[in-house]
């Protein structure tokens, strides 16, 4: 895939003062975000436009008998009430989920979680339709509910989906990883075992912009036009048409300006498919835009896995084998959002950063009665829990053998020159040095010095302890090869489409989708880097499936590895035929003519002052056109990524932890990655901060609760705790450069290698403050109480 010229060079990318690859170009969509310009879904009025509110179910798990809409329908201003009978009527009771469930639209027979879609309420404005919507009637009969995995899997549990033929209980699938029997004759042989249990709790993305559209049937054309809050247009618009039967070429989906994302905006949700049915059926638009406590309590969560971690190693320290088991829960429909193929999602590469022997992992997933989902939130399709999990029990590891985190890690580091390198479970890591990493992490966090003040703590048997931890992770990004990766069978290609117009200027479409990671910004730098351009004569559109090549969406931070290829190659292609036409101009022959990728110029060889820029050239294209050569300058590609790519990097935390309070303080939050090539170190220093500052939301306050009655006591910002700037120390960064070997431009992805990351070094970090009395896990969120309680357990409390 590598260009003539070997692509752009790691050791100096300098943008050539264009903006193009290593730059810091500042951002050009903040000047309409920061003005106020923006353009999100609410921001969308249509003349006649109606709004949805949703009727929502106060039981988690309880039988329709009746629904009475008569109350609702004498509202003034109310148009309509649509239960899952009135949708029947279009076929369009129920959806499928992108892992082939069937999810109710509104619904049918029994409610499964609690604020299920039950009705919807249209009306000419969203007060009015608050108003009828409080007056829609339901008889419901309660049943039983269960909500964790282990009580869905008990024998006498209730059964949630019984609609479901063969569904004789809440178990909906088994999965499994690995040589089980390699891995298990290393446990029995081997001379020092740990096992720690631990749970990644359920999260939720909460992005600021929550989930909604604006549905536009014109009943002249036959066309629906959606503005979606959507990370995958296109797929969108594929499903779209699935569900509905309008044929596709009918269906435009808008992705105007994104208020964030974070994987919550890749499934789709029931409010999409009531708002696009209530247009066709009245022929006006309608709005649906959820509420905060909505969003939470109803759409995409994250993790919710309940991990068994082991490791088999040496006395000296070299880690053998792991061995994880996990209990899911998925909630009350499978519905991950995720490659159809990895039902666990990427979750495969548990064995880190790690060289070992054999790797064992099992998985049993459970329906209970709680919303929907489990891949979202910066996951990497999991590869969260398979890094927290790893992270966390080399750190048990360590403290099995009185052994110092940092140099366990080294004794088992994957080497740079074993890249590729096939780990375990059969995954082909691209390329990694990870001590390099580790080593500049060390000494940016001053590692010798805690250690000794953590130490001079514990002697003075200070009131505050100091706990260093570490995290050396690896990720997998950039789904995906299409042969094993595709979403509902599409297979997960990304594109670009460059024109360049008569006057030297570009415009870059893609298929991917941006919701804040600055993509306008950063795909212009490949092309500015790629044809000579300077950064500001290139705009980038997306989110527009009438006008944009399809390609998959934003999400598993696949934009950089897969449209960022596409957008290279295709820039690449729109260089080739920029050589016949500077042939052309310069009257030589073709194969005369090179591209210095310094000056961005075109030249014939051996005479560099007999040389042309992309915009006199872009000006022959249209002007003065070689024979035997179509007008124009423009070029397509689609991307089937060989391989994904494997960014990594390693994290220090040093906290300070009260213990009178259970209080935990950053005392230093060190941050390495390696994301190979960089595009826009700005862009990647920013993402970098969002998603450690995710991670520590994560570590220490996150958490969507259920009561035993299936009440979700975490869903809205007075009981979801989001880390505010309060909470949020100063970040140091740092970097490393491995390019990836098999991307066009040596690039990884970055966007959640921070949220991956992050998790396991803050737990090791708190858990390494009491690690002198033996204390080996804390659960997440480490809230005081929690910290508190562990301290008190091992005396340490005051
Ligand atoms: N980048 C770069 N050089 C690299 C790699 C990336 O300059 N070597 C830049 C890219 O050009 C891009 C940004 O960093 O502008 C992130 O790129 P990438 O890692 O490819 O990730 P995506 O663009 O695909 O973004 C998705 C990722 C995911 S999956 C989640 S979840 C998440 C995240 O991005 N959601 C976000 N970061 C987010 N940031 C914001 N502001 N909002 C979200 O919803
Ligand atoms: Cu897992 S959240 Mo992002 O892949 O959209």
């Amino acid at each position: 895939q590598h260009d003539a010229d070997g692509g752009p060079d790691p050791e100096k990318h300098h943008g050539h003062g264009r903006g193009g690859m290593g730059e810091s170009v500042k951002r050009k969509e903040d000047k309409r975000f920061i003005t106020g310009r923006g353009n999100y879904v609410d921001d969308i009025k249509k003349p006649g436009m109606l709004h949805c509110e949703i009727v929502r179910s106060p039981h988690a798990h309880a039988r329709i008998n009746d629904i009475d809409k008569s109350r609702a329908l004498d509202v003034d201003g109310v148009v309509a009430v649509l239960t899952a009978e009135d949708l029947a009527g279009h076929d369009l009771a129920t959806m499928p989920t992108l892992m082939d469930d069937t999810q109710d639209v509104l619904v049918n027979d029994k409610v499964k979680f609690q604020s299920q879609e039950v009705a919807a309420v249209i009306a000419t404005d969203r007060y009015i339709a608050k108003d009828g919507a409080e007056k829609v009637t339901v008889d419901y009969e309660v049943l039983d509910p269960v909500v964790t995995a282990k009580d869905a899997l008990e024998a006498d549990a209730p059964l949630i989906r019984d609609e479901l033929e063969d569904q004789e209980d809440n178990h909906i699938f088994d999965w499994d990883v690995g040589d089980k029997e390699a891995t298990d004759a290393i446990f029995e042989e081997s001379e020092v075992t740990v096992k720690e249990q631990m749970e990644y709790q359920r999260l939720h993305p909460a992005p600021i912009e929550t989930c909604g559209c604006v549905a536009d049937w014109d009943p002249g054309k036959e066309k629906i036009t959606v503005h979606l809050t959507s990370q995958a247009p296109h797929a969108h618009r594929t499903l779209f048409s699935m569900v509905s039967g309008i044929p596709e070429h009918k269906v435009r989906i808008v992705s105007p300006d994104i208020g964030g994302g974070f994987g919550n905006k890749v499934p789709i949700y029931p409010g999409y498919v009531v708002a696009a049915a209530a247009s066709v059926v009245l022929e006006q638009p309608v709005k649906w835009m959820e509420e905060r406590s909505e969003n939470i309590q109803t759409t995409g969560f994250a993790r919710d896995y309940d991990m068994t971690g082991e490791l088999a190693a040496t006395k000296d320290g070299k880690i053998r084998a792991v061995r994880t088991d996990v209990l899911a829960n998925h909630g009350a429909y499978n519905a991950v959002a995720q490659p159809s193929k990895f039902p666990a999602g990427f979750f495969n590469i548990f064995t880190g950063s790690y060289d070992v022997e054999a790797a064992y992992g099992s998985l049993t997933a459970a329906f209970t009665n709680t919303a929907p989902g489990g891949v979202a939130y910066r996951c990497s399709f999991r590869v969260t829990e398979a890094v927290y999990l790893i992270e966390r029990m080399v750190k048990v590891l360590a403290h099995e053998l009185d052994m110092d985190p940092a140099e366990i890690r080294r004794r088992n580091f994957i080497q740079p020159e074993e890249f590729p390198y096939e780990s375990a479970t059969g995954w082909n890591y691209d390329s990694g040095d990870y001590e390099k990493a580790l080593d500049l992490a060390l000494e940016m966090a001053d590692y010798d010095h805690y250690r000794e003040e953590q130490q001079r703590r514990i002697e003075e048997d200070a009131d505050k302890l100091i706990g260093i931890g570490i995290s050396s992770f690896t990720e997998v990004v950039g789904a995906g090869p299409g042969k094993t990766c595709d979403i509902a069978g599409i297979e997960m290609f990304d594109s670009a489409d460059i024109r360049v117009n008569p006057t030297g200027n570009a415009v870059l479409r893609v298929g991917v989708q941006t919701q804040g990671q600055g993509h306008e910004t950063t795909f212009a730098q490949i092309v500015a880097e790629e044809l000579g351009m300077d950064v500001e004569n290139i705009s980038v559109e997306h989110g527009d499936t009438d006008t944009d090549p399809y390609g998959l969406g934003t999400y598993g931070s696949r934009s950089t590895p897969v449209a960022g290829a596409a957008t290279a190659v295709a820039a690449r292609k729109v260089r080739d035929k920029a050589k016949s036409i500077a042939a052309n101009e310069l009257e030589a022959a073709e194969e005369d003519i090179e591209w210095d990728r310094e000056s961005g110029h075109f030249h014939v060889a051996g005479a560099p002052d007999r040389s042309i820029t992309i915009t006199e050239i872009a000006a022959g294209a249209y002007m003065n056109h070689p024979a035997g050569e179509e007008p124009g300058l423009e070029a397509v590609d689609y991307y089937d990524p060989p391989e994904m790519t494997y960014p990594f990097g390693s994290y220090i935390v040093v906290v300070e932890v009260d213990r009178e309070t259970g209080e935990v303080d950053f005392e230093k939050f060190v941050a390495v990655d390696d994301c190979g090539n960089r595009i826009n170190p700005m862009v990647i220093e920013g993402q970098i901060h969002g998603g450690l500052a995710q991670g520590i939301g994560t570590a220490m306050m996150e958490h969507v609760t259920y009561d035993e009655n299936g009440n979700c006591t975490g869903g809205d910002f007075m009981n979801y705790l989001l880390p505010t700037a309060k909470e949020i120390p100063n970040f140091e960064t740092g970097y490393t450069v491995t390019p990836s070997p098999h991307h066009p431009i040596g690039a990884k992805g970055v966007g959640e290698s921070p949220t991956v990351g992050s998790p396991p070094a803050i737990v090791n970090a708190v858990v390494d403050a009491m690690a002198h009395a033996d204390v080996t896990h804390v659960e997440m969120p480490m809230t005081p109480d929690r910290v508190w309680a562990a301290l008190a357990d091992v005396g340490l409390e005051l």
